[in-house]
């Protein structure tokens, strides 16, 4: 059976995934579906037109989190996932975390970099993330430190499947990790960017953005979705957004 991951490098879910299979040593086609003439395809696979989707044989998964417990249910070698229960239960909270708290910081921070603008991004866009990403590093701080045994001391899963994506992203829009108030997050990003999996996988995303001009992904209308919309209207960017709109630079999901 052949495993098909259905994503795109600039998909910080989708890079999850492929980080995930890739620890798993799962062989599997990698499909970019955000361009224009894969968007029948996808649709078909998820009404939303959300990457990633995997398909394992007539087996269609939606949404990260549940692709991954899916790839540990079927192939249990090499699992993402912590054995202890009460382990699993702080993975998948970190795991929320950084989709659902962190990741929609840093998205909604990143189109000045890729998308197709000319502005700039709405005043006090970037240090409402910076405030927010410190509260986000502390909690994640505590986490390593108390972990039994923090990776790269043995090996990693599901937590730095998460957060490798949205870390690597970081630097580019001048947000960093402060190293004295965050050493273990530093030293513990600083080891996913020497493993092979990892280091892969920031090539395929900084190859895919320094061609930007040849690819037919949407980079005018923004897709708007969830957390990412959450984060932008709690931090009162809710004007900003409905400029947006109006002026036809959102879409939304399917
Ligand atoms: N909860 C979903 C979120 C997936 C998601 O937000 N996907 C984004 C890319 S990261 C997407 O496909 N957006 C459509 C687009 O950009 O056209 C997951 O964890 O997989």
């Amino acid at each position: 059976m052949t495993i098909c991951l259905y994503g795109s490098p600039i998909s910080t879910f989708a890079r999850k995934v492929a980080i995930g299979l890739e620890l798993k040593k799962l062989d599997y086609d990698l499909i970019d579906a955000l361009t224009a003439d894969r968007r029948e395809q996808l649709r078909q696979l998820n009404p939303r037109l959300e990457v990633p989707v995997l398909t394992d044989g007539d087996l269609v998964i939606v949404n990260s989190g549940d692709i991954l417990q899916y790839l540990d249910w079927r192939y249990p070698q090499y699992p993402l996932y912590p054995t202890a229960i009460e382990e699993r239960v702080v993975a998948r909270a970190f795991e929320r975390l950084a989709d659902q708290r962190f990741d929609p910081i840093v998205v909604d921070c990143s189109y000045w970099h890729w998308a197709e603008r000319e502005d700039e991004p709405p005043p006090g866009l970037l240090n409402a993330a910076r405030k927010d990403i410190d509260v986000l590093f502390e909690r994640l701080e505590t986490m390593l430190l108390s972990r039994p045994k923090p990776w790269p001391f043995q090996t990693p899963g599901v937590v730095e499947c998460a957060w490798f994506a949205n870390l690597a992203a970081l630097r580019t829009f001048g947000l960093a990790i402060d190293s004295e108030r965050f050493p273990a997050v530093k030293n513990w990003f600083g080891a996913m960017r020497t493993h092979p999996t990892f280091v892969a996988d920031a090539q395929r995303t900084g190859a895919f953005l320094r061609d930007l001009k040849h690819l037919t992904h949407e980079r005018k209308r923004l897709f708007w979705s969830g957390d990412r919309l959450e984060w932008l209207i709690s931090r009162g960017f809710h004007q900003w957004l409905v400029g947006e709109i109006d002026a036809g630079r959102a879409v939304f999901p399917g």
